[in-house]
């Protein structure tokens, strides 16, 4: 029986019955509503924001999370699906999914107040507010300790002033988790939209994640109540802890873009003829496509072993950079050669590959830039610290 391209090990079989159900509504809503239009709004640099009502209804907001705040209990690897499937469409729709719900819903859960998860949760499960995570800032992302952005203790309130840069959802959120230094070591604090000081600036001129929200944050003696203080995290720790769940996600998302692309050269290449055949039979363009396929197979076991890993509450920090690390490099590699294969026809956005690979570049640099997760791993097996 002849395997299927996109899944030699046949990895679907090592998923439960409610993963696959799962996988393949993600699947069906991507197919449907995403693909038709993405191409546009990456062309016309525009997050499409009508999909929102349409993720919320599919229960893909913090879908980790107890079911007690309105989110879907799904475990680790449904989650890394509906990673891999959006992602499949564009990161850009991908990341907006992954901060709401790794990084905005996350610490709000794990290290906020009962009165906050109550306040926060439900709405944003349901899509009505919306969040972004202000961690980077404009002197460099990869050292968030050298942290500018400061809060001061002022009888009841916090005042908060700096600035934070890169950010996912800035100017579309309700909401920004603000990490800032503190007396007693790096806190993270809930800034609602409108709260006077606070200013978001988008970003333009990005040849990457077009289809995505990304602005500057300012705050200018913002004050909040010590009730918009996440009270059960101090130190770097905090925000680490988030990241560690949001690049979980992403060690998923790229293999869905390097399907896409994949898929799309493999198709390609057997209906283009030339010198009187198609490409596809020509020993280059095959050692290309089994090259893809075979770096498909390996990220997809990783990530699933990691998925099962997080399940079992057994993973570590240092695995998710190995995971992260390899499969977005994976995916960048395979979309730029998918794009090759494609020729001319590859550098417009009639074909996926080449927004894919755009896009890309921003996933291999934030969550931690590529270096950053290998000096991870370098630490882990040397116990040298080379940062
Ligand atoms: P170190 O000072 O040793 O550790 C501080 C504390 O944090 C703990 N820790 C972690 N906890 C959970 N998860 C992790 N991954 C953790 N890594 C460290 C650590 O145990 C310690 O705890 P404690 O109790 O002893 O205080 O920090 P380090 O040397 O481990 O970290 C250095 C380095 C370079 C790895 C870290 O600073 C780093 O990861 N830098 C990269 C920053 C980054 O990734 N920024 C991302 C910003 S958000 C973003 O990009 C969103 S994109 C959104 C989208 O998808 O659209
Ligand atoms: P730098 O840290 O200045 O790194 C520059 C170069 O130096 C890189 O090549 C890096 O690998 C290298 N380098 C760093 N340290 C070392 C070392 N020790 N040895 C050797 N080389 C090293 N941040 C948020 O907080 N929230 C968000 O929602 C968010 N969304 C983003 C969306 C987009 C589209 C992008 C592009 C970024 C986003 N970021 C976000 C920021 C992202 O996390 C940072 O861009 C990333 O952490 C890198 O920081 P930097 O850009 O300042 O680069």
């Amino acid at each position: 029986m002849a395997l299927n391209p996109t899944d030699l090990f046949d990895v679907r079989s090592l998923l439960t019955d409610e993963e696959r159900m799962i996988q393949d509504s993600v699947a069906r809503f991507t197919d449907e509503r995403v693909i038709p239009i993405i191409g546009d709004c990456f062309d016309q640099a525009r997050f499409p924001a009508e999909l929102v009502p349409e993720i919320a209804a599919l229960g893909l907001f913090g879908s980790s999370l107890p079911e007690k705040y309105g989110c879907a209990g799904l475990n680790s690897v449904s989650y890394g699906l509906i990673c891999q499937e959006l992602e499949r469409g564009d990161s850009g729709i991908r990341s907006f999914v992954s901060v709401q719900s790794s990084l905005c819903m996350y610490p709000i859960y794990a290290y906020g107040s009962e009165e906050q998860r109550e306040r926060y949760l439900p709405r944003m499960a349901r899509g009505e507010v919306i969040g972004c995570f202000g961690l980077t800032e404009p002197q460099g992302g990869s050292d968030p300790a050298n942290m500018k952005t400061n809060a001061r203790r002022d009888g009841d309130d916090w005042v908060i002033n700096g600035a934070k840069m890169w950010i996912t959802n800035g100017n579309l959120a309700d909401v920004a988790i603000v990490w800032a230094q503190t007396d007693e070591g790096i806190q993270g604090f809930l800034i609602d939209k409108g709260t006077p000081g606070f200013a978001a600036q988008e970003v333009h001129k990005k040849m990457s994640l077009r289809a995505s929200v990304t602005s500057a944050l300012f705050f200018d003696n913002v004050r909040v109540p010590d009730s918009q203080r996440l009270p059960n995290v101090k130190g770097l720790k905090g925000p680490l802890g988030c990241l560690t769940q949001a690049r979980y996600g992403i060690t998923w998302g790229p293999i869905g873009a390097a399907i896409s692309s994949y898929q799309c050269a493999l198709e390609y290449s057997k209906s283009r003829i030339l010198f009187n055949r198609p490409i596809a039979a020509t020993q280059a363009v095959q050692l290309k496509l089994a090259d893809m396929a075979r770096r498909i197979t390996l990220a997809q076991l990783l990530s699933l072993q990691l998925g099962r890993l997080k399940d079992a509450g057994a993973m570590q920090p240092a695995q998710v950079s190995l995971a992260k690390w390899n499969n977005v490099r994976m995916a960048l590699d395979i979309s730029r050669e998918a794009r090759d294969i494609l020729g001319g026809a590859g550098i417009t956005t009639e074909y996926p590959p080449i927004r894919h690979a755009l896009n890309l570049e921003s996933v291999i640099t934030y969550e931690g830039t590529e270096t950053v997760h290998q000096l991870v791993i370098g630490r882990e097996v040397t116990g040298i610290n080379a940062f």
